[in-house]
């Protein structure tokens, strides 16, 4: 069979490609990229990383079958009950954070206080092992989103390190555990990559490269079931959209599974947009800052879209006043954020 040299050969009726980018190549590229300078301490940290997803994937895949669905018993942090899988992905995550030597800190959605780890580790972490737990037990796709921060070589570790904005992150992302697990991966200033776990081969592979969200779509993605909680400026933007007053111009379509990273995820392919508003009935939002807002703003910035916060600030400029605090959020194609702008402009709410 011969080779067409391009890291593809025929076999038959399909392409079979020879030439793949892992994961692990990237990162090995990228770090070759950045020159003698890189300690490859990050590159072994997102080895960490890509470990603990494979494991989550593994396990959210078996849940049924081993008996992981249903409660653990307990509640988080935030106040949401856990789930087994919760509990498990969570130790999953802080037991290859620790073992690779290379994080100072780590933040998790279930831990109420920041871990800070022994040694010399350069890097703090910030993630929610499963979002969107509370579909778990019925098979709909969930994720794990997390966050990079780069300390202060002399950095002692403390949670008040973490207390900054997601401009500071040096790599964020996510991984869906959908019909496939896809790995959403970006670093500072950098590209939007997404790669898909070939099962067989236990590698994550360069599926998405230099991922663009489109600029504009007619998709939103909300909880409508708030929607009598909703500020004014809120409401008109989805009356705006729901009931376009220009001839010709067609209502937006509405999808929302009630996962973060898979509604996130479908935004990023499709375009349109994805927001948890500040409500009458929770005036912080119900999303966390650090660990979910700021790591998915940084994603749609660098796939060319926007982020902002329900008063219309710049997502990745926010400040937490603590590790767990929450934020409302509209992130998504750059010209649906923009018309949120505009449209709560009118009813006097201003970015200051
Ligand atoms: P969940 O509570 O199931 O973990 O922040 C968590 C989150 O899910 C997000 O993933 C999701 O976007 C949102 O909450 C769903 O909240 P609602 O059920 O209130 O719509």
């Amino acid at each position: 069979m011969a080779s067409n040299g391009s890291g593809g050969g025929h076999h038959g009726d399909s392409e079979v490609k020879t030439d793949i980018i892992t994961l692990t190549r990237f990162l090995t590229e990228e770090q070759h990229r950045l020159g003698p300078h890189a300690t490859g301490d990050f590159t072994l940290l997102c080895h960490a990383l890509q470990f603990s997803f494979k494991s989550i994937a593994y396990y959210i895949r078996r849940a049924t079958l081993i008996n992981l669905i249903g409660l653990a018993g307990s509640s988080n942090m935030t106040g949401d009950d856990q789930k087994k899988l919760d509990v498990i992905g969570n130790e999953i995550f802080v037991n290859t954070m620790r073992g690779c030597g290379k994080v100072k800190v780590l933040v998790s959605e279930e831990e109420e206080a920041a871990i800070i780890f022994p040694g010399h580790g350069k890097y703090a972490v910030v993630c929610d092992p499963i979002d969107g737990s509370s579909n778990l037990d019925a098979g709909v796709s969930v994720g794990t989103i997390f966050g990079i921060f780069k300390l202060d070589d002399d950095a002692e570790g403390r949670a008040e390190d973490m207390l900054r904005p997601g401009t500071e992150l040096v790599a964020s992302g996510f991984t869906m555990y959908g019909a496939s697990a896809n790995l959403v991966l970006t670093m500072k200033g950098g590209s939007v990559n997404g790669f898909t776990l070939d099962n067989a081969l236990g590698e994550f592979i360069l599926t998405h490269p230099d991922m663009k969200i489109p600029k504009s779509k007619g998709i939103y993605s909300v909880n409508e079931g708030n929607s009598l909680y909703w500020t004014e400026p809120c409401k008109a933007y989805f009356e705006s959209i729901k009931y376009p007053q220009e001839p010709g111009v067609k209502p937006y379509s509405a999808r929302y599974i009630g996962s973060m990273v898979a509604d996130a995820y479908r935004t990023l392919c499709y375009g349109g947009l994805f927001a948890y508003p500040a409500d009458k009935k929770s005036p912080k939002g119900k999303l966390r800052i650090l660990y979910e807002c700021a790591p998915m703003a940084m994603v749609m910035e660098n796939a060319g879209g926007l982020a902002v916060t329900s008063d219309q600030r710049r997502m990745l400029e926010v400040v937490p006043e603590h590790i767990h605090d929450r934020s409302g959020i509209f992130m998504g194609s750059y010209n649906e954020v923009t018309k949120v702008t505009e449209i709560f402009k009118k009813h006097g709410v201003v970015a200051k």
